[in-house]
């Protein structure tokens, strides 16, 4: 790659990890190309990139690939700031403790809803119900935790930060790919961010059915 190749971002908008690294990228103004190829059905096409098969994965321009999606925000954090904006996860003290500790809650909702998710992949005859209604009420009570932090339009400090984005994009795979899981009206507040942000620019050009 040359210098004036942008950056590549690798995985479908399915996952909320990868879409939350999009949409990143899309509130900093960083260019990207979007490599939309599943690790499931693209098995073929993703091994030469990929052989991890495990996304997002983000291509630097001068060819470094970056994997795990908190360390490729990381880097965009510092991207941004050294173009002069503010970062999304702020640099330090009680505020950035405040939305890595809200992002956390995030991160076990999602996870639980992507385990769930990969629950239905299986076989029916070794479906594990008990199973499945732990990472249920694993999964509702992240959700339940940060909708009692969410007072007013943000999560944290009353503007946009790198916690609003993660719930959203887990509440957006929640209520997209298993809405059976999302018990409507449970979450009023985390509806109402939910609905704001993926009305936005930033959200919609990362749209979850690409
Ligand atoms: N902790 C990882 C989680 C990424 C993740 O679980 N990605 C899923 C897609 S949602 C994946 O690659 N699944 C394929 C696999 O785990 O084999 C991150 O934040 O980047």
């Amino acid at each position: 790659m040359t210098d004036s190749t942008p950056h590549q971002l690798l995985g479908l908008y399915d996952s909320p990890f990868v879409r939350r690294v999009a949409v990143t990228m899309k509130v900093y103004g960083i260019a990207f190309e979007h490599v939309s190829l599943s690790v499931f059905r693209h098995m073929d096409a993703m091994r030469p990139l990929n052989p991890l098969f495990k996304v997002p994965m983000l291509t630097l321009p001068s060819g470094e690939k970056l994997y795990e999606s908190a360390y490729l925000l990381d880097y965009l954090d510092e991207l941004a700031a050294e173009r002069g904006l503010s970062p999304l996860t702020p640099r330090s003290g009680a505020e950035r403790r405040q939305v890595q500790q809200l992002m956390a809650l995030a991160i076990v909702a999602t996870e639980k809803a992507v385990a769930i998710a990969y629950e239905h992949k299986r076989p029916a005859e070794l479906h594990w119900a008990d199973w499945t209604s732990r990472l249920r009420n694993q999964m509702r009570q992240a959700f339940t935790m940060l909708e009692e932090r969410l007072d007013g339009n943000f999560l944290v400090g009353g503007r946009l930060t790198q916690a609003d984005i993660t719930t959203v994009a887990g509440i957006g795979f929640v209520r997209y790919i298993l809405p059976h899981e999302w018990p409507a009206g449970a979450y009023p507040a985390l509806e109402r961010l939910a609905d704001r942000l993926e009305a936005s620019a930033a959200f919609t050009a990362v749209p979850l059915d690409e």
